[in-house]
């Protein structure tokens, strides 16, 4: 029986690929334009598998995951196998390509899970480690990292970031309660997560709505991750926020993106900038930023992926324009009562087009995600 039909090796793949994508999840949101990926180098001397090396894509994106992990290995990466959870790239960056640094360290064989678009490394990396002799199993748990690679794919494929919709509902389906500022829906636990989330996110995106409303601050407030705040980012294509908000304070720590007609108040706008405040200039058709052409910019600026946080109204923009990838849906037991603002969407009202991925409590809180399949 060959190696990749044995039902044994087949499961210890499996195991050994699962682990180097939760290696890859430590990385997330921290590599852009660079993908996060995971690299695990397994031997076997005969009294079963012995982990030699371990790598995981750099902060910033360079190194990359195999030139770690093969540093680690040393000469035990002889005659070893390397699971890596993205094709390794066949182009010369600042390092020669790492399916010829596999090759050479002497690597047997390399077990991947998604492979990579990138032109320049697309099907090149599988082939030369082929050509060099070394067996390849392609598409090992390939539908779990294209999930977990779901930002990098998009806008690698489509030139846009990967879009989250992430919201809390009460039990009787509101999201909030109009002049109260921010309402508690959900417990401690599901915020922990949702801090989590942002921490793997590139930005959050809110209106200016909700900015005003909330005067939130959109950061991980995480032990040991409040390092690890994504960009933020408000759609104010009237530039009302206030120079006071907490998201112009928070600038020093934490990049703040305005989204807004250029023009539409000039002093406002220099004030904000001397603040530290980004501005993206955005086409503004009726009263609503043209978010295609936003993402563009969003992808240009190395975004692969952003959490939509708020309000319903951006949160309708984005589901009606078929630009949301993901639903994340969090849900309260409690009530907000008539004052409250409707949901945009529920359990029940998932757009077509999309299939639930997981279904979970937090404490008294549920959850539940969706992802597009078209
Ligand atoms: C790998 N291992 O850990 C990652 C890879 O700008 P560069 O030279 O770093 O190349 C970026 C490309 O490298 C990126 O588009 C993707 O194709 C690949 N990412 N490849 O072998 C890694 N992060
Ligand atoms: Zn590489």
């Amino acid at each position: 029986m060959s190696r990749s039909t044995d039902p044994e090796q087949e499961a210890l793949d499996r195991r050994f690929m699962a682990a180097a994508l939760r290696l890859s999840r430590r990385n997330l949101g921290r590599t852009s334009t660079n993908p996060s990926v995971g690299t695990i180098i397994v031997r076997d001397d005969g009294a079963g598998p012995m982990i030699v090396g371990t790598g995981v894509t750099a902060i910033g994106g360079r190194p990359h995951a195999e030139t770690e992990a093969l540093a680690e290995a040393g000469e035990l990466a002889r005659g070893a196998t390397a699971y890596v959870t993205l094709e390794p790239c066949a182009h010369h960056g600042r390092t020669p390509p790492c399916a010829e640094a596999l090759a050479v360290a002497g690597i047997r064989r390399v077990v991947g899970a998604a492979s990579d678009p990138d032109p320049r490394v697309s099907g090149k990396g599988y082939a030369i480690l082929r050509e060099a002799g070394v067996e390849v199993t392609e598409r090992v748990l390939a539908a779990d990292a294209s999930d977990q690679l779901a930002g990098y794919l998009m806008r690698s494929l489509r030139k846009r970031p990967e879009v989250t919709l992430k919201m809390a509902l009460s039990s009787d389906g509101k999201i909030g309660a109009r002049g109260e500022g921010q309402v508690p829906i959900t417990g401690e636990v599901a915020r922990r997560e949702v801090h989590l989330m942002r921490a793997e996110a590139d930005a959050i995106l809110i209106g200016i709505g909700t900015a005003l409303e909330d005067d939130p601050e959109l950061t991980v407030r995480l032990p040991g991750l409040e390092n690890r705040s994504p960009a933020r980012i408000v759609l104010d294509s009237d530039i009302r926020l206030p120079p006071h908000a907490r998201l112009v304070s928070g600038i020093g720590r934490v990049p703040l993106y305005v989204a807004a007609n250029l023009e539409a108040d000039v002093q406002k706008r220099l004030e904000l900038e001397r603040r530290g405040v980004r501005f993206i200039g955005t086409e503004v058709h009726d009263g609503r930023i043209a978010l295609p052409e936003l993402l563009d910019d969003l992808a240009a600026l190395g975004m692969s992926s952003i959490i939509v946080e708020g309000g319903a109204a951006v949160a309708r923009s984005f589901l009606d324009e078929g630009l949301v990838d993901r639903i994340m849906l969090f849900h309260g037991p409690g009530e907000v009562g008539a004052q409250g603002i409707d949901a945009p969407i529920g359990t029940d009202r998932i757009p077509p087009g999309f299939r639930k991925l997981r279904e979970m409590r937090f404490d008294q809180d549920g959850f539940a995600e969706w992802v597009r399949t078209v």
